[in-house]
C-alpha cells in the first residue's frame, strides 16, 4: 500500500518504535543480552563462546535487515533496470567478520563483546562456512555480489539452498575421505526464511496443442500433483562496504506441494505417497562436487530447471509489478548465466512469452536475447554441459519442443547466409546428432544472449579461436568479448590480512582504497623507506606465524615461519598439475640430500604447503592427494635434510582456510597447462597480499604479469599456442621423457614413498597415458623457475620490494573494476542509492 494511506498515527507509531539500533558499543550491548535472553533463551550463566558468536550475529543481522529493507525501498520507489546473477554456486564463507567491516561495526562491537567476557577472535572463529560451491566460480559469484552492493547496483543473486554444501575433507592414511556437510545444523543467521514466498514447479507431463480465439495455435504444458514441487525462498542480505545499500541473494529451497495428493493416501498407497514428498525435497539436497567437470546425472538437469523457474516467475512478477508493456522487458531486467548451468532460462523466458502471455514467437525472442547474457567459465571439454534428449523431453517436454524451433529459425537463418555449408549447420547446430541426441548447453546459451564473455584475456581469445570459432563467424565479433575476473579487497585484504590492510592504509592515508583499488598505486612510493619495508616484512611474517599454528592444530607439522612459504591451494584436478609440484619437490629433497651440511645451511628451507579437494570420483586427484601425503611422510621425517625442507597437505581447504594461507604465502603456484586454466582468481588473492607468484603463461597470470613487471613473477613453461603440437607429438611419435623427471619416476617406482604399484596409474598419465597435461615438456623450465625462486629469496631486501610492487600494481583486479564493466557494456545498467534513515 502506499504510503499516503497510512493514518498518521499510525506511522508515528512505527518512527517512535522502529528498528533503527545503532552502531555505538553500549546499543550493541543491549542488543547482544536481548538476543541472549530471548532468541537463545540463555543466561550469563550459560553462554559459551557459541552462543556469544550466534548473540552477535543475531544483532548485526537486525542491522542489515534494516538496511537491507531501505535498499529494497529504495529500488521499489525508482524501479531501475535491474540486474538478476544467475548462479548455482555461491562460495560466500562465513558473514560475521565481513558484515562487521562492511558495516564500520568492528571496532565498537569488538570492545562491547571484550566488556562482556569474550574475544572477537574466538566469536568469529565459531561461525561455520557458507560453502555452496565448488572452487573459483562460486567463490567469483560471491565477490561479484559484494562489488554489486558496495557499488550501489541495483542486483539480485539467484541460487539454491543446498542442504549439504561441498563435502568436509578429511584425511585417512593419506587419502582423502568425504563427510557431509551439514552446515544448516544449528540456525543460520544469515538467512531471512520468506516462507511466505512459494513458487510452483512442473516437472513431467505432456504438452497439448490448441486454437486459441484469435485463431493461434498455442501449447499448453500439463502435469500431474505428483510431479509439482515447490520452491521456498530464503534471503541473504550481502552488504556493501562503505554504502548503507544491501542486497539480496535469494536461495530456493524445495519442499512438497502442501496440497499433496490425497487420493493416493485415501487408497492406501502411504509409502508411496511418503515417497514422492521426500523426493521432492532431495531436490536441493546437495551440491554437485564436481569442479570443472560435467555428470550427467537426471538430478542435476532437476535441480537447474528448479532452480531457473522459481527464479524467473520470480523476476518475471516483479516486473509486472510496474504494469510496464512487455517490450520494455529487456530495459529492466538484465540476466547474466554464470555458466551454462542456468541456460534453460532461455527456454524458460521464452515458454512464459510465448504460451502463457501470448506473444508471437519472434518478438518474444528478440525480448529474450535482449535479456540474456552468458559468460564461459572453461574450455576443458569434459566440462561441457550435454544433456541427452530423451531425458530433457522426458522431464520438460514443453521445453524441448521449444529448443528445437530455437535451433529450427537459427538454423535456418545460418542457412541463408551461408547456402552451400551443410557442415557449418552441424557444427553449430543446438543439437548434437548422435544416439541419443544432445542438447548442447553452451550452443543454446550463446544462441539466447546478446552477448557472450570469457573470464580473462587469453581465454575470452582462445574461446573464440577454438570452440566457439563457427558462433563468430556467423555472428561477427561483436558479440564476444573480454571480462576479466576481478576479487573483492574488502575480503581479499582488508579482511583477512588486517595487519597489511592498517599498514596500506596508514601509508596511503586513508581507506580509500578499499573502494578505489587503482590508490595502490601509491605505495611505489614508499618501496625504498627502509622503515615501510621492514613494518612490511613484519606484517607477512605475522601471517606467517598464525599459518604455522594452524598447520600445527590441523596436521601436527611443526614448520619455521622463517622458511620460504611455498603454496598451492585449489581444486585437485590434472590440468592444475599438483602433481608436477609434488614430483619438483621429490626432485628438491634428492638434490638437498645429496648436500654436505655445510652447502645445506646456504639452502634456503621451504614449506610447500597444498590444500584442495578432489571430486570424489575423480580417481587420479585422489591419487594425488595420496602421493603428496606420502611424500610429505619421507620427508618430513628424514632428520638428515635438517629442516631444510617440510611438506604438508592442509585438509578441508575452503574459504575461511583460504583466508589465513593466502596472507602467508612468499611465493604461491598458479601452474596449469597453458590454455587450460581460463580465468583463475586466487593469483590474483596472492598478489594483492604481497605473494610472489610463480606460474604458466596462463589465465589471468599473463594480465597480472602485464601490470606488475617481469621483475615480479617467475614464469614459465610452454605456451598455449604450442600445446595442439604438443600434444600430437606425444600421441603419435614416442618422445623421451625429461631425464629430471624420469630420475624423480623411478624414485617413485623404487617404493621409496610407499607401495609404488598404489601410484601406477598416476605414473601411467604421463609414461602411456600421452602426458595430455604436457608435464613432461614442463619440468626442466619448472624446475629452473623454482632455482631463481630460490636465488631471489636469499635477498631479502630486493624480494620485500618486489613484494610490495606487486601489491601496488593490483589494482586493475579489483571485482569492483569487473561489475562496472558488466554493469556498463553489458547489463546497462545505473547505481540506485539506498535513502538514508
Ligand atoms: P519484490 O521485488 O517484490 O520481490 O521485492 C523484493 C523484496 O523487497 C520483497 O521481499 C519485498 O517484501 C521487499 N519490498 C518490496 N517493496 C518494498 C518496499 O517498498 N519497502 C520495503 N520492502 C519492500
Ligand atoms: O571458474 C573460475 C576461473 O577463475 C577458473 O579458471 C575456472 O576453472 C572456474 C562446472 C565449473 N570453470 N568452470 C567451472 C565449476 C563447477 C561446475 O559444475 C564448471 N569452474 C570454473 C571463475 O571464472
Amino acid at each position: 500500500i502506499e504510503m499516503s494511506e497510512i493514518p498518521k498515527e499510525t506511522l508515528a507509531l512505527w518512527e517512535k518504535y522502529g528498528v533503527g539500533e545503532a552502531d555505538d558499543k553500549e546499543s550493541f550491548q543491549k542488543s547482544f543480552i536481548r538476543h541472549v535472553t530471548t532468541t537463545l533463551a540463555r543466561s550469563v550463566y550459560n553462554i559459551d563462546n557459541f552462543s556469544a558468536y550466534q548473540a552477535t550475529a543475531h544483532t548485526v543481522r537486525d542491522r542489515l535487515i534494516k538496511r537491507w529493507n531501505d535498499t529494497q525501498q529504495a529500488h521499489t520507489e525508482v524501479d531501475p533496470k535491474r540486474v538478476y546473477y544467475l548462479s548455482l554456486e555461491f562460495l560466500l564463507g562465513r558473514s560475521l567478520d565481513n558484515a562487521l567491516l562492511n558495516l564500520g561495526l568492528k571496532e565498537n562491537y569488538g570492545e562491547g563483546v571484550k566488556e562482556l567476557g569474550f574475544r572477537m577472535e574466538d566469536i568469529l572463529d565459531e561461525e561455520v562456512d557458507a560453502a555452496l560451491g565448488n572452487g573459483g566460480l562460486g567463490r567469483l559469484a560471491a565477490c561479484y555480489m559484494d562489488s554489486l552492493a558496495t557499488l550501489d547496483y541495483p542486483a539480485w543473486g539467484y541460487g539454491l539452498r543446498y542442504t549439504y554444501g561441498i563435502f568436509q575433507q578429511r584425511l585417512k592414511d593419506g587419502f582423502q575421505v568425504e563427510l557431509p556437510d551439514y552446515w544448516l545444523n544449528f540456525d543460520n543467521p544469515w538467512e531471512l526464511p520468506r516462507l511466505d514466498v512459494t513458487i510452483d514447479v512442473k516437472f513431467c507431463g505432456t504438452v497439448n496443442r490448441y486454437t486459441d480465439e484469435t485463431g493461434k495455435v498455442r501449447h499448453v504444458w500439463v502435469n500431474e500433483d505428483k510431479d509439482t514441487v515447490q520452491a521456498v525462498a530464503y534471503d541473504v542480505p550481502i552488504p556493501g562496504y562503505g554504502t548503507k545499500n544491501c542486497i539480496n541473494i535469494r536461495l530456493w529451497s524445495s519442499k512438497p506441494k502442501r496440497k499433496f495428493n490425497l487420493k493416493r493416501f485415501n487408497e492406501g498407497q502411504y509409502e508411496q505417497a511418503v515417497q514422492e514428498q521426500m523426493e521432492a525435497e532431495n531436490i536441493t539436497a546437495v551440491l554437485y562436487p564436481n569442479d570443472n567437470h560435467m555428470v550427467g546425472k537426471e538430478l542435476r538437469l532437476k535441480q537447474q530447471y528448479f532452480w531457473v523457474s522459481a527464479s524467473l516467475s520470480d523476476i518475471v512478477r516483479r516486473f509486472k509489478k510496474s504494469s510496464k508493456p512487455w517490450d520494455e522487458f529487456s530495459y529492466q531486467v538484465a540476466i547474466q548465466l554464470n555458466d551454462t548451468h542456468p541456460t534453460l532460462a532461455i527456454v524458460e523466458l521464452q515458454r512464459i512469452l510465448v504460451d502463457l502471455e501470448g506473444i508471437d514467437w519472434d518478438e518474444a525472442w528478440k525480448i529474450v536475447t535482449n535479456t540474456f547474457a552468458f559468460t564461459n567459465h572453461t574450455i576443458l571439454p569434459e566440462a561441457m554441459e550435454r544433456w541427452p534428449v530423451p531425458m530433457v523431453q522426458y522431464l520438460l517436454p514443453r521445453h524441448m519442443q521449444i529448443i528445437f524451433d530455437i535451433n529450427l529459425f537459427f538454423l535456418q537463418a545460418v542457412e541463408r547466409a551461408y547456402p552451400d555449408d551443410r557442415e557449418l549447420l552441424a557444427k553449430l547446430s543446438i543439437i548434437e546428432e548422435s544416439t541419443p541426441q544432445f542438447v548442447r548447453m553452451a550452443h543454446l546459451a550463446i544462441v539466447g544472449s546478446h552477448r557472450v564473455n570469457g573470464v580473462a584475456a587469453l581465454h575470452s581469445e582462445l574461446l573464440k579461436k577454438t570452440i566457439f570459432k563457427d558462433f563468430v563467424r556467423y555472428y561477427g565479433d561483436e558479440k564476444f568479448d573480454n571480462k576479466t575476473n576481478g576479487i573483492t579487497p574488502r575480503r581479499w585484504l582488508h579482511q583477512a590480512n588486517p595487519k597489511l590492510s592498517e599498514l596500506i592504509t596508514e601509508a596511503l592515508g586513508s581507506k580509500n582504497w578499499l573502494k578505489n583499488l587503482e590508490l595502490l598505486k601509491g605505495l611505489k612510493s614508499h618501496v625504498d623507506k627502509v622503515d615501510f619495508r621492514k613494518r612490511w616484512v613484519t606484517a607477512k611474517h605475522s601471517n606467517k606465524v598464525r599459518l604455522a599454528e594452524y598447520i600445527k592444530k590441523s596436521t601436527g607439522i611443526i614448520v619455521n615461519p622463517n622458511a620460504l612459504f611455498d603454496v598451492q591451494v585449489k581444486r585437485i584436478h590434472e590440468y592444475k598439475r599438483q602433481f608436477m609440484n609434488i614430483l619438483g619437490v621429490i626432485h628438491r629433497y634428492n638434490a638437498l640430500k645429496k648436500l654436505t651440511s655445510q652447502e645445506r645451511a646456504d639452502i634456503v628451507p621451504r614449506v610447500v604447503i597444498f590444500g584442495g579437494k578432489a571430486a570424489p570420483g575423480y580417481y587420479i586427484a585422489k591419487l594425488v592427494i595420496k602421493l603428496i601425503n606420502s611424500v610429505a611422510d619421507v620427508i618430513n621425517n628424514d632428520n638428515s635434510i635438517e629442516d631444510t625442507l617440510k611438506v604438508v597437505f592442509i585438509p578441508d581447504y575452503n574459504v575461511s582456510v583460504a583466508e589465513i594461507i593466502i596472507p602467508a604465502s612468499d611465493i604461491s603456484q598458479h601452474i596449469s597447462t597453458a590454455g587450460t586454466e581460463a580465468s583463475g582468481t586466487s593469483n590474483m588473492k596472492f598478489v594483492l597480499n604481497g605473494g610472489l607468484i610463480l606460474g604458466t603463461v596462463d589465465g589471468a597470470n599473463i594480465e597480472i604479469h602485464e601490470e606488475i613487471g617481469d621483475d615480479n613473477i617467475f614464469m614459465f613453461g610452454n605456451l598455449a599456442d604450442q600445446v595442439d603440437d604438443l600434444r600430437h607429438a606425444h600421441r603419435y611419435r614416442n618422445i623421451p621423457i625429461d631425464p629430471s623427471l624420469q630420475a624423480v619416476i623411478n624414485d617413485i617406482e623404487s617404493g621409496h614413498f610407499g607401495d609404488s604399484r598404489i601410484f601406477a596409474p598416476l605414473i601411467n598419465t604421463i609414461t602411456h597415458g600421452k602426458d595430455y597435461y604436457l608435464i613432461s615438456d614442463d619440468f626442466q623450465s619448472y624446475l629452473d623457475a623454482q632455482k631463481l625462486v630460490d636465488e631471489a629469496y636469499k635477498d631479502k631486501e630486493e624480494w620485500t620490494k618486489k613484494s610490495i610492487l606487486c601489491s601496488a600494481n593490483m589494482g586493475k583486479f579489483s571485482s569492483d573494476r569487473a561489475i562496472q564493466e558488466y554493469a556498463e557494456q553489458i547489463w546497462n545498467i545505473d547505481p540506485v542509492p539506498a535513502k538514508r534513515s
